[in-house]
């Protein structure tokens, strides 16, 4: 007997989550998160899904309120639209609505958390992923100066962090890879620019990063920059890593073509879920190229899918896939993820997700519930 995706209610929950210690980036600065996460049910049983974006569009276009707006207006009537007979029909379905990637991925992880329940399979399982354990890298924010960020660098090697990323940006660079190298002459390290440089102004500040052994440069330039960032890469031994620019197999295609970077960040809710996710990373891994699973600062429930998606075997760089301490005083989900020896996180291994929603501590401040039959219950 086959099961078809056709739950009978969505509901949509705004939490706020204090983060542990405020995440600097190029593009800002956040001390709470405030998350949209999504509930399905069918049968008895239900499915979670994570939101990725944040209050306002500045990682990229999207943001809480028109992730809702989308998911109320045209996602959840077209997935109460009819039956789905696989969840990998999910972005056929909302083909329609152009854009609005991180949206249809919450849905979808909701979705296939919910098809695990049903079937009592992992997502590891369902995705074909081959580890008990991801190598686990952490990401580390902007600080205000030296000093503090070379104690929160020794603070995460100590624990047992495989990689640390560092985020960079124009005069916050030189003077931050230097020290860090300095004070770690052996650390893998990377830099994440998220965009903040210029094709052709910055061309020296960036070629010169080569003397810091990074291991990759993540998304210098814009999105959009195919030419920058191909032509960097031309002259930086450093490979690029591309976060952004990368939305779609067809992106991802133009990338490798222009040679535009050698390493991809794969991102589920930035190309508009896991099923999109796991076409790039076949893509990838046929062709030699090496990926690994980005992060937004999600709680265990996108943790917890991006765990299972970087169990696939081409996920072959340590992920920016930290423990639940990392970023939650208390995490909302049992048991949260903890970082085992090493530098690794476990893949849950019971249906879906794997992981327990825990509903009381949900600091909730708005929800509501659609139903297939018509009404909307506040
Ligand atoms: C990146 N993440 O790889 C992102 C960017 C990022 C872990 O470095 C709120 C919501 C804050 C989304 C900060 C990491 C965020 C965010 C950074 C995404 O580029
Ligand atoms: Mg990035």
């Amino acid at each position: 007997m086959t099961v078809h995706i056709a739950p009978e209610a969505v509901e949509l929950l705004l939490i706020r989550l204090p983060l542990v210690e405020p995440f600097e980036t190029s593009f800002g600065r956040t001390d709470v998160r405030e998350i949209l996460l999504v509930r399905v049910l069918q049968d008895g049983c239900e499915g979670w899904g994570e939101c990725v974006t944040d209050h306002a569009p500045l990682y990229s276009s999207e943001c809480n309120g028109t992730a809702r707006y989308v998911m109320e207006t045209f996602l959840i009537p077209a997935l109460f639209g009819g039956p789905l007979r696989r969840v990998s029909d999910w972005p056929r379905r909302v083909a329609f609505v152009k854009g609005h990637p991180m949206a249809k991925a919450a849905l979808e992880m909701a979705l296939w958390d919910l098809y695990g329940q049903m079937v009592g399979r992992s997502l590891r399982d369902l995705w074909g992923g081959t580890k008990d354990l991801v190598p686990a890298g952490v990401s580390v924010g902007i600080h205000p100066d030296v000093p503090s960020l070379l104690r929160t660098v020794e603070r995460y090697r100590a624990e047992g962090y495989q990689r640390v990323k560092l985020k960079i940006k124009p005069g916050r660079d030189h003077e931050v890879l230097a020290a860090v190298r300095r004070a770690f002459p052996d650390a893998l390290l990377t830099a994440d620019a998220n965009a903040a440089y210029r094709w052709p102004r910055d061309r020296a500040v960036l070629v010169s990063m080569d003397a810091y052994r990074l291991q990759m440069l993540e998304q210098p330039f814009p999105p959009d920059d195919w030419l920058g960032h191909a032509r960097l890469q031309r002259a930086l031994q450093t490979p690029i890593c591309l976060d952004e620019s990368v939305t779609s197999l067809a992106t991802l295609r133009l990338a490798l073509r222009l040679r535009a970077g050698q390493v991809i960040n794969i991102k589920p809710g930035r190309v508009g879920g896991y099923t999109v996710a796991r076409r790039i990373h076949d893509v990838c891994r046929r062709r030699g190229v090496p990926v690994w699973c980005g992060g937004m600062l999600e709680t265990g429930i996108g943790r917890a899918a991006n765990v299972a998606l970087a169990s696939l075997p081409g996920f072959v760089l340590p992920n920016d896939l930290s423990a639940s301490r990392r970023y939650w005083v208390e995490d909302i989900v049992e048991p949260p993820f903890e970082l085992q020896p090493g530098g690794y996180l476990a893949v849950p291994t019971g249906p879906g997700l794997g992981v327990r929603v825990v509903r009381t501590r949900l600091p909730v401040q708005w929800s509501q519930t659609y139903r297939r039959d018509g009404e909307i219950r506040k």
